[in-house]
């Protein structure tokens, strides 16, 4: 069962994946064990693949579309049997740039490897990062930009953290096309990745 839940995922399979999670758990295999032995491992695949070239972004979408169709069913179960979230991330794409794809990619990928996410959308402000802040009281907040003109709100955004004396508390992740390790690093991001598998592995070594 547990294979089959994982070629499901690899295959994106969207429509069949509910049902067998929903057999799987019938079955008394645990909603901890799938998450664990099927769904991760698949997305790690998929993350492996997209990074080698082997698989593209509308596969990687259909199969983290997927994943969330067993996580939808495993969710309740999970958090009944507290099982604590690896961390909690809240991301959004900053103000003026409405470009979501990618962003929401790594979202997925986020959820998938256990984070907690919390998806602010697109065309997020300053103000709404820092709202977001501390409501959420994330342990990272990553953000994303596909413009060279948006770019330029990400330091605005770690200038509010600072303000609020939030910084310390939160890292601080971006990405984007035309974002790169230098801008991050003159930004005094804490991390960048190029896409969405190593933004989960910059996830897991920010915390
Ligand atoms: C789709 C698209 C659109 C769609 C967006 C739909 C949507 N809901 O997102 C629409 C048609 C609306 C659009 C509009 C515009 N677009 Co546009 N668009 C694109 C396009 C073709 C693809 C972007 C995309 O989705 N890529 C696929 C995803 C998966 O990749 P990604 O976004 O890079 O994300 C990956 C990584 O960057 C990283 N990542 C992303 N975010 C984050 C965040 C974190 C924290 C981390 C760690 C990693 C990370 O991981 C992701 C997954 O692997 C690009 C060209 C291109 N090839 O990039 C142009 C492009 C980005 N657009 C461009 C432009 C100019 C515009 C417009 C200004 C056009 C216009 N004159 O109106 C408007 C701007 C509107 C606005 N205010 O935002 C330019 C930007 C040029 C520049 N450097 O500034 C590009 C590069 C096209 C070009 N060559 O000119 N666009």
């Amino acid at each position: 069962m547990l294979d089959k839940i994982k070629q499901a995922v690899l295959a994106g399979d969207m429509e069949g994946i509910a049902e067998l999670t929903n057999q799987a758990l019938a079955q008394g295999i645990g909603a901890r064990e799938i998450l664990d032995q099927a769904l991760t491992p698949a997305m790690d695949i998929v993350g492996e693949e997209y990074e080698k070239g082997d698989r593209y972004v509308p596969e990687m979408l259909i199969s983290a579309e997927a994943m969330k169709g067993s996580v939808a069913v495993l969710k309740p179960l999970l958090v009944e049997a507290g099982v604590k979230a690896r961390g909690k991330v809240v991301i959004g794409t900053v103000e003026g740039d409405l470009h979501d794809i990618g962003k929401d990619l790594v979202a997925m990928m986020l959820e998938g490897a256990g984070f907690e996410v919390v998806n602010l959308g697109a065309e997020v402000t300053a103000e709404e990062f820092l709202k977001a802040a501390k409501e959420h009281e994330p342990d990272i907040i990553g953000m994303s930009a596909l413009l060279t003109t948006t770019m330029i709100h990400m330091p605005e955004v770690i200038d509010a953290l600072q303000q609020a004396g939030l910084r310390d508390q939160i890292k601080v992740m971006v990405g984007g096309a035309p974002v790169t390790q230098e801008y991050a690093d003159k930004i005094g991001a804490d991390g960048y990745a190029p896409d969405a598998a190593s933004a989960t592995k910059l996830a897991k070594s920010l915390l």
